[in-house]
């Protein structure tokens, strides 16, 4: 046994932390990594590709198995819908078996197309209007398909200049269109709506944050949610406020995890503000710990691996939020609601920084052992000869929807 978790171990019990219940959590961890991020994608001034890149969604999803196989918590990817279409739906879920993964949520693209230009289900073109519907009802068959219960919504409406549109006749298309694709789910199919404050429209966004997604889901019904993108906020935004309220509402249905400096940067999880991730999972935690709180809460990665290999940032991103996860699960809660109620400033802020602060790596590397894996995802992957084998492999053909 690694002296180092036996401290742990010590130091976690003097504390009354149930460490096997901890590892318990941490096994059950379900990150669901996103099927783009394993194609060629790149910025607006470029896309480089690297050799061995994913060219198609079978690629893609042999890929995200791979990223589950070397960490264990990564059972699902989530597809782009045209960039992942296929003609054999049926075809590509057995594929998926056969590979080990799971289909995750299904996201329409509505905002790529060149009728898409001055909006989606915003537009005042009802024909336009109309075929962003028909895309998302398309995603919905695919769902049935592919077993999906997700249906993840983000969309590019907003306008560049004061006066270029009616802003309630479009929130009113807005619900319009969202109620005919939820009117056709079965199930427990639900819809998740992502915000995002900004781009590529400048002077409004029609669903520019969490207040104007709870609105849509809550007139929607209880099978609509609210998605929050960590890199959707204005700089400065309290994320872990958001999901602390959207939790209490029981309207928080998903993330995409990313990470950012400037905006919508997709840089890798973790990377930029790892206090921040830790703060918003510390919500989290918080409420799965909370018997009389019920959450339903997809875990999503939403990044584009420009530039480092894409399978290898997946790992990082995965083991990034595992390690987010594992330091929220040793907050000592009672102690934290004790220093809240005596509002005993410094103590509950130390509370948090003891857990923050604790280096949790023995105990990720001893689930990861008694999960029947290497205790070091990347180097185990790296040894593993995937990517040569893959990089000889696919030669030619085509790139991402980004590409
Ligand atoms: C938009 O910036 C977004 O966050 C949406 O989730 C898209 O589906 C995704 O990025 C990929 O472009
Ligand atoms: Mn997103």
């Amino acid at each position: 046994m690694d002296p180092r978790y036996e401290l742990l171990v010590e130091d976690l019990t003097a504390q009354g932390i149930d460490v096997n219940d901890v590892k318990a959590r941490l096994k059950k961890q379900h990150i669901e990594t996103p099927s783009w991020g394993y194609g060629n994608s790149g910025t607006r001034f470029g896309v480089f590709a690297q050799p061995g890149a994913a060219r198609n969604a079978k690629e893609r999803l042999e890929d995200a198995s791979t990223t589950h196989r070397f960490t264990g918590i990564a059972p699902t990817v989530a597809l782009h819908i045209p960039w992942d279409k296929v003609d054999d739906w049926n075809g590509l879920k057995t594929y998926a078996e056969e590979v080990g993964i799971g289909i995750g949520a299904i996201n329409p693209n509505v905002f790529q197309d060149e009728i898409y230009k001055l909006g989606s289900v915003c537009n005042a073109d009802a024909s336009i209007r109309r075929t962003a519907v028909d895309h998302m009802l398309e995603c919905v068959e695919i769902m049935n398909i592919t077993g999906s219960r997700d249906l993840s919504l983000w969309f590019a409406d907003g306008t560049n200049f004061p006066g270029q549109g009616d802003f309630r006749k479009r929130k009113g298309w807005l619900y319009e269109s969202l109620k005919e694709v939820y009117d056709a789910f079965s199930g427990d199919q639900r819809m998740l709506i992502e915000y995002k404050f900004f781009e590529p429209a400048f002077y409004h966004t029609d669903l520019a944050d969490w207040g104007t997604s709870y609105l849509m889901a809550t007139k929607l019904g209880e099978q609509a949610q609210v998605l929050i993108d960590l890199g959707h906020h204005p700089q400065g935004t309290n994320i872990e406020f958001i999901v602390a309220w959207l939790i209490d509402e029981g309207k928080l249905g998903g993330f995409h995890f990313n990470s950012r400096k400037y905006a919508d940067d997709d840089l890798t999880v973790g990377s930029m503000n790892p206090q921040e991730l830790f703060l918003i999972y510390n919500e989290l935690v918080a409420a799965e710990l909370d018997p009389d709180t019920h959450t339903e809460i997809a875990y999503m990665i939403d990044q584009s691996h420009n530039l480092k290999p894409k399978v290898e940032a997946a790992i990082q991103s995965v083991c990034s939020l595992q390690s987010a996860y594992a330091k929220s699960l040793i907050v000592d809660r009672e102690a934290l609601a004790d220093a809240q109620e005596a509002q005993a400033i410094i103590d509950a802020e130390e509370i948090l920084k003891r857990a923050y602060n604790t280096d949790v790596t023995p105990l990720v590397e001893q689930v990861r052992i008694e999960m029947g894996l290497d205790p070091h995802p990347l180097e185990a992957f790296r040894k593993s000869g995937y990517m040569e084998k893959v990089s000889a492999e696919r030669v030619g053909g085509g790139g991402s929807g980004w590409a």
